[in-house]
């Protein structure tokens, strides 16, 4: 059965509180990439600085009234691209409506992001186990929309230590979470070298957020 020609309808729930929408961007990617071809002329991808000094192998960059940034400082929210001294580019009316009618489907009414994280894998990158902290109100799902080549996601636990589950991730889909599995430890595993029609060699994963 091909998830191309059988996109979802139904969320699938991975957790009590974490849904797979498997397709559910596929009807949109021609404008998601135009879209965010755009955001990136403006903001471009760029490797952030962690706190310790090391640099970040996913490349990132963002859009909305709010986008993440790290570097020596630390981890948060700035209504600034601190490359351009500019603010963060619009989130695009399509991005947008996209998070909030996968949240909806989910059980998460009226989500609406102020953020969005736009992160780029380049063959070899990975994301290792953290939480998402830095938003103010937790009480927000988050939804994810990957493009491109696929990844292994690992979905934790509360605690570091917690044993994880990998749950492959293709072009198209949609992934939501919010309420008691919102601060579950994650990442994803290294990228192995693949193509996709769309993105070549990379995968981008876009994040929206709640964050202010
Ligand atoms: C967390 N991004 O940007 S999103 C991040 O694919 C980030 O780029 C990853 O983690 C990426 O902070 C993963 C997917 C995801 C899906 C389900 C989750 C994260 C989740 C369920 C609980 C907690
Ligand atoms: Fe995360």
């Amino acid at each position: 059965m091909s998830r191309d020609l059988f996109a979802s309808d139904a969320p699938q729930a991975l957790a009590a509180a974490t849904f797979m929408l498997a397709g559910f961007a596929l009807a949109q990617q021609d404008i998601l990439w135009r879209d965010i071809q755009a955001i990136l002329r403006r903001s471009p991808l760029r490797h952030m600085q962690t706190p310790g000094g090391f640099t970040m192998s996913v490349a990132m960059s963002n859009c909305g009234p709010l986008g993440w940034v790290s570097d020596r400082k630390g981890y948060r929210y700035s209504p600034t691209d601190p490359l351009t001294d500019q603010p963060w580019p619009a989130m695009p009316p399509a991005m947008q409506q996209l998070a909030t009618e996968a949240a909806a489907l989910c059980g998460f009414d009226g989500f609406l992001p102020d953020a969005c994280l736009i992160n780029r894998y380049a063959p070899g990158t990975r994301m290792s186990l953290h939480q998402d902290k830095n938003e103010v109100d937790y009480s927000a799902p988050i939804v994810s929309v990957s493009l491109g080549v696929s990844a292994v996601f690992q979905l934790g636990g509360m605690q570091r230590s917690d044993k994880t589950s990998r749950i492959s991730l293709q072009h198209g889909d949609v992934l939501v979470w919010g309420d008691e599995d919102r601060l579950r430890f994650h990442g994803v595993l290294p990228i192995k070298p693949q193509q996709h029609p769309l993105t070549g060699e990379d995968r981008i994963n876009l994040t929206f957020r709640k964050a202010g």
